[in-house]
């Protein structure tokens, strides 16, 4: 009886060796272990008629049991090692071709607005204008009410704004921040405030969200001409050539006068061309003189400071200056566009 049982242990054993040699993979071996080992496996079934066996036949066949079952993890530990092993030496013998050039590290590039935006603060800052900011969720009154724009005036119909809620909105324009700043420092004041701004504006020059430069000075005697100056300054150092700009009247309740900035466009240095749709003008943002009223809800004594404000588009500027003809180019995030400025 007993000698049965080790006979079938045995050709168990044999018949496990057998396939194990004929395994290729690791995952092979340790199914075909698994499938031998389990509690229904081939080495089990033998066992299940021990319970016939007397006492010391039970003993004696339980010790071929352990023997053959010590037998196969042997011997699957050792195809295992020496999977092992062959790995290790075709690691060893691996062909390394010193002279293939290292993994290139993509680097990251500044997004063309962000680029044009610095130009521009640094032109302003190379004047003397300070840097300031305001949050883009913006109250009411400093969007509009301080900026001599009270409800149902019909100049808010001029910025198609985001309302959240009655009192605050998403910012249409960067001009919060002139009164922003008026209210936390005293004159002179020379600020400019970069930033983003929302409209619900959308087509190929205008966008949802788009960005504004703001400047503002305060001071004894600030004039119509500095104004002017100062933006002609801009916009020839920003193109890098000589464009003249021209003032047309306009009506920003918080400037007076107001205007309307234009500079020669510089596609064509004026000539007449499809950008300026054959005027020689480009239209670059709105301007003017702080109105008084701006002054008095700041309190700040009109009498004795005079001011300028101005704000433009950034991204127009950077049409103007690379060519870019649809404004939802700077917005898609098409590497093929932005790594053209990186
Ligand atoms: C204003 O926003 C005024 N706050 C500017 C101002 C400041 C006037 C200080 C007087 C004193 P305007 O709505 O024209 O003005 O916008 C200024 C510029 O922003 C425009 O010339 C244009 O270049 C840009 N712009 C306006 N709407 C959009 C838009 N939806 N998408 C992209 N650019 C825009």
């Amino acid at each position: 009886m007993t000698q049965g049982h080790r006979d079938k242990l045995e050709a168990v054993c044999a018949e496990f060796s057998e396939l194990l040699s004929e395994a290729v993979t690791e995952e092979s071996v340790r199914a075909l272990a698994a499938k031998y080992l389990s509690k229904k496996g081939p080495l089990s079934e033998v066992m299940k008629s021990m319970k016939d066996l007397s006492g010391d036949e039970r003993k004696s066949v339980g010790q071929a049991f352990n023997k053959a079952k010590g037998q196969i993890d042997t011997e699957v530990a050792a195809k295992l090692q020496s999977f092992a092993e062959e790995k290790r030496k075709a690691y060893l013998n691996r062909w390394i071709d010193v002279t293939v050039p290292g993994r290139q590290q993509a680097t990251g590039a500044l997004h063309l607005l962000t680029q044009v935006q610095k130009e521009c603060v640094d032109i302003f800052r190379g004047l003397g204008f300070g840097m300031a900011t305001g949050p883009q969720i913006e109250t009411d009154f400093h969007s509009f009410e301080a900026l001599a724009i009270p409800k149902n005036h019909p100049a808010r119909d001029m910025q198609d704004t985001f309302y959240l809620g009655d009192e605050m909105v998403l910012r249409p324009h960067t001009s919060p921040v002139q009164i922003r700043t008026m209210q936390s420092q005293e004159p002179p004041i020379a600020i400019i405030a970069p930033g983003v701004v929302y409209r619900r504006d959308d087509d190929p020059t205008h966008s949802p969200m788009f960005m504004q430069i703001e400047g503002l000075w305060v001071d004894k005697v600030v004039r119509f001409s500095d104004l002017k100056g100062v933006l002609w300054h801009f916009v020839n150092t920003f193109f890098g050539k000589s464009l003249e700009i021209r003032f047309r009247p306009s009506y920003f309740p918080f400037v007076e006068p107001g205007a309307e900035v234009d500079m020669q466009c510089s596609f064509c240095d004026g000539a007449g061309c499809g950008v300026c749709k054959g005027t020689g003008w480009v239209e670059i943002g709105g301007a003017g003189m702080v109105d008084p009223a701006v002054f008095a809800n700041v309190n700040v004594d009109s009498e004795a400071w005079t001011g300028f404000a101005f704000g433009m588009g950034i991204e127009r500027m950077a049409m103007l200056k690379y060519g870019v003809n649809d404004i939802k180019y700077y917005y898609e995030g098409d590497l093929r566009f932005l790594r053209q400025f990186s």
